[in-house]
């Protein structure tokens, strides 16, 4: 399996951009969504895709030696269409069909419908049971891909995750990677005011979970990270991504509390693709 690799980090951080660009351009586009969300994990997925992690093959989405990444916070869904368009899973342009009657870019991902989507989510809580399975199934098989799973930190108030976590700790399993996305906020509030998740590292390592802490919009730090969880053996890894809500649009950043699931609306659109800068 391919690695779509570049050790170039200008080259990633153009990649970034352009990714912000698609979640911006296609939420407003669609005129619902969730912007905030998708640009709060870019940095995690374009270092992912592009900086040698995820070995994956477009052409061959079935392979069954690809690695596997799951979003569990399938709100995410314009982030996640935003990096596979650009990993060569489908045209760039159906980006903008995000959310129109009869495109398979559904409001969440759909794994019947696109190629790439690995789970079906939306539910939050599931995915890092869903990842389990997939690590599992590798050791049955004796296969050597890997399974991230990124989370949102509102969602792992899920009491189905700890569940997850503590399954995945006491059988080993050292072939599975979760992202949280900590950017602190939910739906409705910030997550310390919801329910409270520190010292999150140590309730993952209680777990017999290896975990860390980083900047989640820093290349480097993730592709660190990322090098580090496959040197971990014998315990999965917990990378807590330390973010920010609508990272990259100053409207967004402003008031975090206040744009979850909500698009920038057309006549701010021109100034959020101006501060991102793409060049496309
Ligand atoms: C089981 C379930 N409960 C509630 C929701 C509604 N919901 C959608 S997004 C969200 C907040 C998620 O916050 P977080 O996980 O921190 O994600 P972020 O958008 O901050 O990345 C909620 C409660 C849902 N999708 N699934
Ligand atoms: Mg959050």
């Amino acid at each position: 399996m391919p690695q779509a690799r570049t050790e170039n980090r200008s080259e990633l951080a153009r990649i970034a951009k352009r990714l912000r660009h698609y979640i911006v351009r296609s939420t407003t586009a669609a005129g619902s969504g969730h912007p905030s969300t998708s640009l709060s994990m870019v940095e995690v997925v374009t270092v992912l895709y592009f900086g040698g992690v995820l070995r994956y093959e477009p052409l061959q989405p079935h392979h069954p030696e690809r690695d596997r990444f799951i979003l569990s916070k399938g709100h995410g869904a314009p982030g996640l269409y935003a990096v596979l368009a650009e990993a060569g899973y489908f045209p760039v342009e159906d980006l903008m069909t995000l959310r129109k009657m009869g495109s398979p870019l559904e409001g969440h991902p759909n794994m019947r419908r696109l190629a790439g989507v690995e789970a079906s989510t939306g539910s939050l809580g599931q995915g890092l049971s869903m990842g389990i399975g997939h690590a599992l199934a590798a050791r049955l098989d004796g296969s050597d891909y890997r399974t991230y799973v990124m989370t949102g930190d509102g969602e792992i108030e899920q009491g189905q995750v700890w569940e997850a976590a503590m399954h995945a700790g006491n059988h080993g399993l050292d072939n599975l990677t979760l992202i949280v996305d900590r950017n602190r906020h939910q739906q409705t509030d910030a997550v310390d005011k919801v329910q409270p998740l520190d010292p999150l590292t140590a309730k993952f390592e209680a777990f017999n979970w290896a975990s860390r802490e980083i900047d989640g919009h820093s290349l480097e730090e993730v592709a660190a990270a990322f090098d580090w969880a496959r040197g971990i053996e014998g315990r999965p890894q917990a990378i807590i991504a330390r973010t920010v809500k609508g990272k990259g649009v100053s409207l967004l950043e402003a008031a975090q509390e206040k744009w979850h699931g909500k698009p920038i609306p057309v006549e701010e659109e021109a100034k959020a693709l101006q501060e991102i800068g793409a060049d496309l």
